[in-house]
């Protein structure tokens, strides 16, 4: 069994996917890609076979484009394709019989890797898949990107969160898929409980600092605190969203080098429509779009024609 996975390098939920593979089985390559690279990459593939050589290929905590989907349905192997994501916007994918997507189901909320798991205890199960510290580091992923962690006060998915942001995404597959081979429960190292904390510190001064720089703006009939953050998009956001739930609508987090993303904690807000204005998608609560191609450029631009001659 020869395994391709392609799933989403932005978050743990896109990575933790390569760990259950490298659970569930012993040969597989793996690419891990942004939102906007998904239809390019598979495209490319296909134009030259790349695929038929796999016995399987899972497309995780991803979409694909309608144009993407039909290619793939034109194929005569296209049922060794499993996508599985819950973003709302690939719902339409579901008309196809590679794609299961779902948002929530029996009113619990899904991630890639909740999905992902699933699908290989139902089909690829085996003892490294059924371990507590698998199954549990699998409920703390799922309670991170759905941000369920907060209602329910599960700390641990947060700092599994902080644990990924300070290994990076080879370090912690790496060490993942070693530690999760050899025991049986889930912990964190001592190493890790330090890191954890004097992150907290760090992460809490940067939240703080960020409130005090939000800048508020009306936007198609919105109110939105625009803050300029590197950091913590999360954290941020849903931190100031609910601070500020009187005052906005939704916050916007401007990350110069990466994207925009948007996030509410508001019932009648749906940043995925919002989101949607700017050319990007998510999730009800929480979604992203791309930043203008040209704005560093005109950013550059802006601060050049305020330059004083001497
Ligand atoms: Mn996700």
């Amino acid at each position: 069994m020869n395994v391709f996975l392609i799933s989403h390098v932005a978050d743990l939920d896109g990575v933790m996917p390569v760990i259950l593979t490298d659970l569930a089985f012993p040969n597989y390559d793996y690419e891990l890609l942004d939102i906007g690279e998904v239809d390019a990459f598979i495209q490319s593939k296909l134009e030259t076979d790349f695929f038929s050589s796999y016995d399987k290929i899972f497309i995780t905590d991803l979409g694909v484009s309608q144009k993407t989907a039909s290619m793939i349905q034109e194929l005569s192997y296209r049922d060794k394709f499993q996508i599985l994501d819950h973003h709302v916007g690939n719902l339409f994918l579901n008309e196809y019989s590679f794609a299961e997507v779902v948002v929530e189901r029996n009113h619990v909320l899904e991630s890639g890797t909740s999905l992902y798991y699933k699908y290989l205890l139902t089909h690829y199960s085996n003892p490294n898949l059924l371990k507590n510290s698998v199954s549990y580091m699998v409920s703390l992923v799922r309670l991170l990107d759905t941000w369920e962690w907060k209602k329910y006060g599960v700390e641990e998915a947060n700092d599994l969160g902080t644990i990924h942001s300070y290994y990076g995404n080879e370090r912690f597959i790496q060490n993942y898929t070693q530690f999760l081979r050899k025991n049986r429960e889930f912990y964190f190292v001592e190493a890790e409980k330090v890191l954890i904390e004097i992150d907290k510190k760090q992460r809490e001064d940067y939240i703080e600092e960020q409130k005090q720089q939000m800048i508020i703006k009306e936007i198609a009939g919105y109110r939105v605190g625009i803050v300029f953050a590197e950091q913590y998009r999360s954290h941020v956001g849903n931190t100031l969203a609910e601070i500020f739930k009187d005052t906005v609508d939704l916050i916007m987090i401007v990350q110069i080098n990466r994207s925009i993303s948007f996030r509410s904690v508001k019932e009648n807000v749906d940043v995925n429509h919002f989101a949607s204005f700017f050319g990007g998608g998510g999730h009800f609560h929480a979604a992203g779009a791309p930043l203008p191609e040209d704005m560093k450029e005109v950013l550059i631009q802006d601060i050049l024609s305020k330059m004083v001659e001497k």
